[in-house]
């Protein structure tokens, strides 16, 4: 089991039994300016209410919301961002120096910004060392060659990522091509991004992040808060027509797995995953979202005129959409057929990657590291994937908690997550499944840049390391781990001779 540190106690938070629902209009994040292919977004101290009886919150994030503006590209254009950090000098959520690349005498305050999904050069992918500090900034290169989905965009900080992104610096990245236009889906003002993020929030509106009993080390290995901002607001409304919607989900929490359901019971047309459109929709009357992950959604109001649907996490509200009565033209389609995902056969695969996810406790009673592999942040490179081949990973989870595991410049498929014995795994190194292989979920089996890799299994994951030569990193998705060694750099290289 895993081990846990003491938690402090938190202070009082805001009774969200007790707040008013669904009195705020949720918002949508405003649209990244342009001049030509440029991009200019702050990084910034700035307020925010999240809520209409809730004083203003202290956020640090990009322009002036959170999400910050979406960013909209084109497929093939390439834009520059120059993300400028603008921040305090001091940091407002508590650091702690004993993690890698957190430690005493580095700058409190950093910045790096990756945008999770994108395949770009190295040097414009938001490697976590190449951290810059307030009053500089750096400019990206996004060249876009690669097919309609919703990226995003979010800090990458070395050690404190789990703070900045907690803070507020994550925002969205929409690119669009020519096919997915044709398909007629919902646009415009029937697209609708939601960003899901869970806080705590104390009742004078202000972010609280949780530590252990230990002054000197602070981490704790998970963050779950009961106040769930939906862009950026607390139980939002959404005024809708009976029609249909599409809908961009992220889940943009640091560790908060959502299981969604609609109080109507109606389902959820499941048209897009991580990297794009599915090769069909998906029908799903519950949604499990991790973090780090996409859903391209329909959802359809038609048959629904005059009601009022909450979206639920399990019991727990999270907004509600408040359907006009009457009827409507929708003039938009539901194609049954979307974008062909031809399945990459594993004869493709010029080599196969064993690699452990595992949690070690100390028996000194300081708290678990996640490691990847065994190994830690510091330790020399060892997946060195050439450029355009094809690997198989497949990824070992000995520990008790499903990890969101992200690999930084590709695209990959799920081939199958199989349960085996972790015991003699761990003991013997040697492989006994407990089951046979079970294939992806059909809304899985589109392509991914996040896999949940789930406890006591091993997951498979084909992937062709096409794009660029450099170094860049995987990790997982639950940011208290990945800040905390359960991530590692990994080099693609050139083919040798
Ligand atoms: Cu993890």
């Amino acid at each position: 089991m895993a081990h846990l540190p003491p938690v402090a106690r938190p202070p009082e938070l805001l009774n969200m039994d007790k707040l008013a629902p669904f009195v705020d209009p949720l918002p949508r994040p405003p649209v990244a300016q342009r001049a030509g292919q440029r991009v200019v977004l702050p990084i910034r101290e700035f307020m925010s209410q999240v809520h209409r009886d809730v004083p203003a919150t202290r956020f640090w994030g990009y322009g002036n919301s959170v999400p910050g503006p979406t960013i909209e590209a084109r497929s093939g254009e390439e834009i520059m961002v120059e993300w400028r950090n603008q921040l305090p000098a001091r940091h407002f959520l508590p650091i702690d120096h004993n993690l890698m690349g957190a430690e005493k005498g580095v700058p409190e305050v950093r910045t790096v910004v990756h945008v999770h999904g994108a395949k770009v050069p190295p040097a414009s992918d938001g490697y976590p060392e190449d951290w810059y500090v307030p009053g500089t900034s750096k400019t990206y290169r996004y060249p876009n060659r690669q097919d309609a989905a919703m990226l995003w965009y979010h800090d990458h900080a070395m050690g404190i990522n789990r703070l900045n992104i907690c803070a507020g610096m994550l925002g969205l990245y929409i690119i669009r091509d020519s096919f997915d236009d044709g398909l007629n889906l919902p646009r415009g003002e029937f697209e609708i991004p939601l960003v899901l993020t869970d806080r705590m929030i104390r009742p004078d509106g202000q972010l609280y992040y949780p530590v252990s009993q230990f002054a000197n080390a602070p981490w704790l290995p998970e963050f779950f808060g009961d106040a769930v901002l939906v862009n950026g607001k607390l139980l939002p409304y959404l005024e809708v027509q009976p029609r249909k919607y599409r809908i961009r989900l992220l889940n943009g929490s640091n560790g908060r797995f959502y299981f969604l359901t609609l109080s109507n019971g109606q389902t959820f047309h499941h048209i897009g995953s991580d990297q794009g459109l599915l090769a069909s929709p998906v029908e799903e009357q519950r949604l499990t979202i991790s973090p780090g992950e996409r859903f391209d959604l329909v959802l359809d109001f038609s048959d629904h005129a005059g009601e009022q649907i909450v979206l639920n996490d399990q019991t727990v509200r999270i907004m509600q959409f408040r359907v006009a009565k009457g009827k409507v033209e929708d003039e938009s389609s539901l194609p049954p057929k979307l974008r062909e995902v031809p399945r990459m056969p594993e004869s493709a695969a010029i080599r196969t990657r064993r690699l452990t996810l595992e949690e070690v406790d100390y028996l000194t009673g300081e708290p678990a590291v996640h490691l990847l592999d065994g190994k830690r942040w510091h330790e020399p490179v060892s997946e060195k994937p050439v450029l355009d081949t094809t690997e198989i990973w497949e990824l070992m989870n000995l520990t008790d908690d499903t990890h969101p595991i992200h690999l930084h410049l590709v695209r990959f498929q799920i081939l199958d997550r199989r349960p085996l014995n972790t015991g003699v795994y761990l003991y013997q190194k040697q492989i006994v499944y407990t089951g046979s292989a079970v294939p992806p979920e059909p809304h899985e089996a589109g392509w991914k840049d996040t896999i949940r890799a789930t406890p006591g299994a091993c997951t498979r994951i084909i992937v062709n390391f096409s794009g660029y030569k450099g170094r860049y990193v995987w990790h997982c998705h639950i940011l208290e781990h990945e800040d905390n060694e359960m991530m590692r750099p990994y080099d693609v290289v050139a083919r040798p001779g």
